[in-house]
């Protein structure tokens, strides 16, 4: 049995640039595990800097080489593993990585797709696309592009004090899509004026408009402005969630499986939000090939109702590694048909793409 850790770096076709900062390539940890010829992959979804959350990839390194890796000797199931993993207080994407590499390689030993071990599921993701800030002119070329291409939702990145120019020059020449903003946390409970002119553009939710780990500003904020909340960075368990739509701090959740500690935590969420008459999409985290097929496996869910960020790989990289990747038609995804998550790696370019590489065990 082994476990190999490998940072991979791809570089994006152009970079993206959000309310946090700007990232030209993707640097990943991919985890292999290869027990009795089963060999499961999965993506650590954290980057270079902490800048999304506090984790980052050393930290993610750390935690699970020195801390899960003793864990995954037994194998155990997805879900043994994070009642086992509960004593490592947050890092989640850590967590996440090492959850959902027990869920491709249970799947596979079960000769099963992941899709099918994650319930119900309505064959196809709904997908939209995440734009990173740009310039006006280049904002509309590529929404005008993104909607030819067949995207159900377009999401715009934001920024404090650029953000009722950037939405109108979209909205005024399409305003009929829809459209969304994502502000990653650059705005305080003071803004709520600049927020609320934002309004008038029928937005279908604005994303975490306030601080990473705010729930009780956003309820405030909610009375304020129509546009619905959606909370990102702040949901981080089945508990936030519970608690942010208590107190109306969103509406909607946008669920990335590394921000709450893997598939069990997402599908949790999923449900909680149903009860709440809530609504959920799948996020992502620019993700390789890897990454993004549990994604999409997830986002099949018929738990999920909004479209999600799980545009197919050409969006990001001009070679991915992975030997199959998505194909996008009508603005839908077929999740892969396994078994597990059903990637077929490209060890060649993998190899290339290779920063350094660790034997675990
Ligand atoms: O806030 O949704 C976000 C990427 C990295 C970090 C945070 C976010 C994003 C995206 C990209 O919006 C979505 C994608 O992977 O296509
Ligand atoms: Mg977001």
């Amino acid at each position: 049995m082994s476990l190999t850790i490998r940072h991979v770096r791809l570089p994006f076709l152009a970079p993206f640039t959000t309310s946090f900062g700007t990232e030209a390539e993707r640097n990943a940890l991919i985890l292999l595990l290869d027990s009795d010829g089963v060999k499961a992959q999965a993506e650590c979804v954290a980057s270079v800097a902490p800048y999304y959350s506090y984790e980052d990839n050393q930290t993610a390194l750390h935690v699970i080489r020195d801390h899960f890796a003793k864990l995954l000797k037994d194998l155990p199931t997805p879900q043994e593993f994070t009642l086992k993993a509960d004593h490592v207080r947050g890092h989640n994407m850590a967590k996440a990585a090492v959850e959902m590499l027990l869920w491709d390689y249970h799947s596979k030993r079960k000769g099963v797709p992941l899709v099918r071990e994650l319930g119900p599921s309505k064959g196809y993701a709904d997908v939209g696309i995440s734009l990173g800030i740009d310039k006006k002119e280049v904002t509309r070329k590529r929404v005008e592009a993104a909607v030819e291409r067949g995207y159900q939702r377009v999401k715009l990145k934001i920024e404090r004090g650029k953000e009722f120019d950037i939405v109108k020059s979209v909205r005024d020449v399409f305003p009929d899509i829809v459209l969304s903003a994502d502000a990653n946390s650059c705005y305080r409970l003071k803004d709520a004026p600049a927020i609320k002119r934002l309004d008038r553009f029928g937005l279908v939710y604005l994303e975490q408009p306030l601080e990473h780990d705010d729930l009780l500003d956003h309820a405030k904020l909610a009375k304020e402005i129509t546009t619905p909340i959606c909370l990102d960075e702040s949901v981080t368990s089945a508990d936030r969630a519970a608690q942010a739509f208590d107190i109306g701090a969103a509406q909607v959740v946008n669920i990335k499986p590394g921000r709450v500690g893997g598939l069990g935590n997402s599908m949790e969420i999923a449900k909680i939000a149903k009860k709440h008459k809530g609504h959920v999409w799948i996020g992502g985290m620019f993700e390789t090939g890897v990454g993004r097929s549990f994604n999409i496996s997830l986002a099949s869910s018929k738990l999920v109702d909004y479209p999600g960020d799980t545009s197919p790989n050409e969006k990001y990289f001009t070679r991915d590694i992975v030997k199959n990747p998505f194909t996008m038609t009508g603005g839908r995804i077929r999740p892969n048909k396994g078994p597990g998550v059903g990637i077929e790696l490209d060890e060649r370019y993998l190899e290339k793409v290779t920063v350094k590489s660790w034997k675990i065990f």
